[in-house]
């Protein structure tokens, strides 16, 4: 060990209403020990190191703040978690408090506690009818394996055992676990992965803008997509296949809205050949589109849903699985169902939980989404950016969004090298001073929900100022 790490000794209970971060080190300091010291997740550490980390120190609201003191507006709500907004004194009292009372207990042996029991059952109450059991983990990526798990207790209840595939589509993301990389269709990470779970297979994304030939029109596109499902269930026979995941629009895949016709044959195809049906509500679920759940959005009732993210707003971790009553009551009424973790319904995750749920719910946060700064927010990008010479696509709903950047929007021909554009502007949002992600060459936004008017406008026009910088560094105008 070379470097000595110094003891933080002035953390204070939740006062948190005012950001107070006093710098322990230099930035330089903190990038030296960063890079001595810390494997980050998804980059090439040599590259990282070499340039140096942002170091985040603090936040407040809609913004974060850097260890040089920019203050950088946060568009994409840290990891699309960060729901109600920084620096929620609520969600510290709450975590303080249950810390004192009973930090830990397990659920395992006959135990239960009051916070998992008070979560459950505010889930009922916000969830959609059917959804009325929970199941608690971590992350979304043992979210989505407690869902294996689940689908696959689900058809042994029901004798059905030859019900063992599970079908995803490329391009979607369901964590990084061995099964939610599996059950993803990022390839570069399947191309990393030789050991993978088995009997899960892929079709093809309802990626409009990128993956439709001829004179298609969206919904029939859709449609198209849609039906390869089928194709793929009767190619493999229905007696085979337990069950379909998808997130109702892809997240980390680029912001991709499928058209209204999608989601509504996925469903009759589930229901035709009994296959249970997934949401990966990870990034959809707790108001994104202005709905509780993305589902509700685009009109189809799924067997199960996946979620973690905005269930805590990210102040911890935390994910868990809703589970439709029929699938509930077969798995209640057939003996034990062998999967838990130690942090299953954590007292501490769950208090937070629940005093995040209650933010949303009782500032309306959600209905503000649908009704007032969602539509804003869509209007404001829709009006900056329809007739720019490289945005081809805007695509969302509430607050979330996604740029398609192309060489000529028209034709809907995308740049040679997307992934190189995509991150040339993503470097001119940073430099401006505005956290937006990239996917390729699509340019992602999910700020908090609680983001203003006058936060969206910061937020359009920075992004407008990156769009058009890197425009004009690629000699398009
Ligand atoms: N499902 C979905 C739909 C997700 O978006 C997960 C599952 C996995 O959740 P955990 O908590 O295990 O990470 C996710 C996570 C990105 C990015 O770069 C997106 C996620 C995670 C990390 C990076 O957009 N989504």
């Amino acid at each position: 060990m070379s470097y000595r790490t110094e003891e933080v000794t002035d953390v204070q209970p939740a006062q948190a209403s005012q950001p107070t971060h006093r710098a322990r080190r230099s930035t330089a300091e903190y990038r030296t020990l960063d890079a001595a010291h810390h494997i980050h997740p998804f980059s090439d550490m040599g590259a990282l190191n070499r340039s140096g980390s942002r170091v985040i120190v603090k936040a407040q609201g809609v913004y974060v703040w850097d260890s040089d003191g920019n203050r950088i507006i946060d568009g994409m709500a840290g990891l699309w978690c960060v729901n109600v907004g920084y620096g929620r004194k609520e969600l510290a009292d709450a975590a303080y408090r249950q810390m004192q009372e009973l930090p830990y207990y397990n659920t395992f042996f006959k135990t239960t506690h009051p916070p998992v029991i008070e979560l459950s059952a505010l889930l009922a109450e916000l969830a959609p009818e059917p959804f009325n059991h929970f199941f608690y983990c971590n992350s979304g990526s043992e979210g989505n394996d407690t869902v294996l798990r689940i689908v696959h207790q689900y058809w042994a209840t029901q004798r059905k055992h030859s019900k063992k595939f599970v079908i995803s589509r490329k391009n979607g993301y369901h964590g990084s676990t061995i099964a939610g990389g599996t059950l993803g269709g990022m390839s570069y990470m399947h191309e990393q992965m030789p050991s993978k779970v088995e009997n899960i297979v892929h079709i093809d994304q309802p990626y409009f803008f990128g993956e439709a030939q001829g004179n298609l029109t969206p919904e029939e596109f859709a449609l198209a997509r849609a039906r390869q499902l089928e194709t793929r269930i009767l190619e493999m026979g229905a007696e085979n296949v337990a069950a379909f995941i998808g997130e109702p629009f892809q997240g980390a895949g680029g912001v991709i809205f499928p058209a209204s016709t999608y989601w509504p044959e996925i469903q009759r195809i589930c229901r035709k050949y009994d296959v249970l049906l997934v949401a990966d509500e990870v990034i959809g679920g707790f108001g994104r589109t202005g709905e509780w759940f993305a589902h509700q959005h685009f009109g189809f009732e799924p067997d199960l849903i996946t979620l973690a993210k905005g269930l805590t707003s990210g102040y911890v971790p935390m994910g868990a699985v809703g589970l439709h009553d029929r699938v509930a009551q077969a798995l209640i009424d057939h003996g034990e169902f062998n999967h838990g973790l130690t942090y299953s319904g954590h007292p501490v995750a769950a208090a937070v939980a629940l005093a995040n749920l209650k933010l949303l719910r009782d500032e309306k946060i959600v209905e503000c989404v649908k009704t007032d700064t969602g539509p804003y927010f869509q209007k404001t990008l829709r009006d900056t950016f329809a007739n720019h010479p490289i945005v081809g696509e805007i695509a969302g709903a509430g607050l979330v969004a996604g740029l398609q950047l192309a060489q000529e929007p028209a034709t809907r021909k995308r740049f040679a090298n997307g992934g190189e554009v995509g991150t040339l502007c993503r470097d001119f949002c940073f430099n401006g001073n505005l956290i937006m992600r990239a996917t390729g060459d699509r340019m992602l936004l999910s700020p908090p929900l609680v983001i203003s008017k006058p936060e969206i406008d910061e937020i359009v026009s920075k992004a407008k100022t990156a769009i058009d910088a890197t425009a004009r560094q690629l000699g398009i105008s």
